[in-house]
Order: structure tokens, then sequence, then C-alpha cells
């Protein structure tokens, strides 16, 4: 592999992140500035990943989620991410176009990879939503849908599957596109205010 040299953005990759993402070439440069910066050795764990995830939420515990959309992000697997993961992923989830966006959802529901959602799967990532809820704002959400356990029967419910069933990628992306409810059921309703201060933070 040609390592390029530190400090600067080799222009092959620069090439291709300006093909694959919304992001300008000065953008992308002041980004891998500060990427190197926060990581010198070029790549992102987990623990790190989870601590700068953690530091958007000072009132709950994103840790679990952190860990899921982590596993989501890094495709090949290997416990890290690199610059262009990083890159990619960022600008997949925050403004890629909706079928990108629905893949990666399903990316990261289905936990063990194996191409289906069981109902587990879904409580699993629900539950792991509902810790990045304060308390206080849970006391607000509807009555039918306040607890992780009866979010995700409503969202089991409107796929019309029974307890043991699987959601295939098919189905999920279509039924997610009919129905605007089941989007917001399904994912944490904040990514804005996150994206704004990862925005912030890569200045
Ligand atoms: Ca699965």
């Amino acid at each position: 592999m040609g390592n390029t040299k530190s400090g600067s953005l080799s222009k092959e990759l620069l090439e291709d992140l300006k093909l694959n993402t919304r992001y300008s070439e000065e953008e992308l440069h002041a980004w891998y500035q500060s990427f190197q910066k926060e990581c010198p050795s070029g790549r992102i764990t987990r623990e790190k990943f989870e601590s700068i995830y953690s530091s958007f939420f000072p009132d709950a515990d994103p840790s679990e989620y952190a860990r899921h959309v982590f596993r989501s992000f890094d495709t090949n697997a290997d416990g890290t991410l690199d610059f262009r993961e990083y890159v990619v992923a960022l600008h997949l989830t925050s403004s890629g176009k909706t079928l990108q966006k629905l893949e990666w959802a399903f990316a990261l529901y289905d936990v063990d990879g194996n191409g289906t959602i069981s109902k587990n799967e879904v409580q699993e990532i629900v539950k792991a939503i509902f810790k990045m809820i304060s308390l206080e704002d849970q006391k607000y959400l509807p009555e039918d849908e306040n607890t992780p356990q009866k979010r995700a029967d409503k969202v089991w419910k409107f796929f019309g599957k029974n307890e043991n069933d699987k959601i295939s990628e098919g189905e999920f992306i279509q039924g997610v596109m009919d129905n605007k409810d089941i989007l917001r059921l399904i994912q944490f309703d904040k990514p804005q205010k996150v994206q704004e201060k990862l925005d912030e933070k890569q200045q």
C-alpha cells in the first residue's frame, strides 16, 4: 500500500472523496488535518469513536448506539475506521441520497450482519436509541411508543410481521419509504443536531 506523506491528503484519495461525497476540496483538506491531529495513527478505534460520540450527549448514554454506528461504518470489520471510511460514512448518514441512507439504516439494524432483520435486532437498536434520550424528554413521547418494547412492537406491527419473522433489505427500504412514521420510529431524531456539532468539531 502506498503510504502517503503524513500531513497531506493524497491526490487519489482527494479525487475519490470529491467524487463520492458532497464535500469540497477545502473542506476535505481541513477535515484531514483535524483527523490526523485527533488520530495520528490514521485510524479511529471504536473507543475513540465512542468517546467523540459521547461528548455530544452529556445528559445521556450514547455508547451503545455509538457502538452500533461504528459497526455499520466499519464495513471491512477490522475494528478501525480510516479517513475514507469515516468521511464517506458521515456523508452517507447526513446528506446521502435517501436510498443510501436507508441502506445504511438497514446495516445498522442488521446487528449480526446476516442480511435480514429480526425483532430482537430492532429491539436492540431501539434500546440503544432510548439511552440517548434524556428521561425528561422521554416523558413527552407518545404513549404507544414511550418504551423500547412498545416502539419495537409498533415497528414490527407496521411491517405486518409475526414474532419470529424476518425483514429483508428490500422490504425494509420499501416499508420506510412508504411510511414516514416508521422512519421517525427507527431513527434517533436528533441527527441534525449531532451533525452540526460534528461540523463544528471539524472546523
Ligand atoms: Ca440480522
